[in-house]
């Protein structure tokens, strides 16, 4: 089963968020960072990501780290509606991935996220704000 290590509110929220919006199966390994003794900086964890940060993923065996490469994965690999066929659609997932990263991962930040790239078209804000409690709700 897909393993996301980190905690929820860093930028391993985006990963969590997006495999709750498609219905993937995971297990959640929590992660502490920004605290002395971080478990993002022991050897454990060093040996999954040697830049010592969260978020983390082991896809059966398969391990990747940055937020944006992970959730470029995913969306891919599982083929849900947030990955595009057109190769247009799939600039403007880069698009939005590279304005992710200089991003925070607070709240209003994920909403624009949703708005602009990943549903753009017919949902409003507080529909996306609803998405984003459920999501919460379930970590
Ligand atoms: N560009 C990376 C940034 C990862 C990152 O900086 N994560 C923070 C938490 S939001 C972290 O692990 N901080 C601990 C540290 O820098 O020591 C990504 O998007 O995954």
């Amino acid at each position: 089963m897909l393993k996301i290590y980190g905690a929820p509110h860093s930028r391993t929220f985006r990963v969590i968020w997006l495999a709750n919006d498609i219905n993937l199966p995971y297990q959640h390994v929590p992660v502490t960072h920004d605290v002395s003794d971080a478990q993002c900086k022991q050897p454990w964890f060093l040996a999954l990501n040697p830049n010592g940060r969260i978020p983390v993923i082991d896809d059966d065996g398969f391990v990747i780290w940055e937020s944006a490469a992970i959730n470029l994965y995913l969306a891919e690999k599982y083929k849900g509606p947030l990955y595009p066929n057109s190769l247009q659609g799939r600039g403007r997932i880069c698009n939005g991935h590279s304005l992710f990263q200089i991003m925070s991962s607070h709240h209003s930040s994920i909403c624009i996220t949703i708005e602009y790239f990943i549903h753009p078209s017919n949902e409003t804000l507080s529909l996306q704000t609803r998405r984003k409690k459920n999501c919460e709700s379930r970590l």
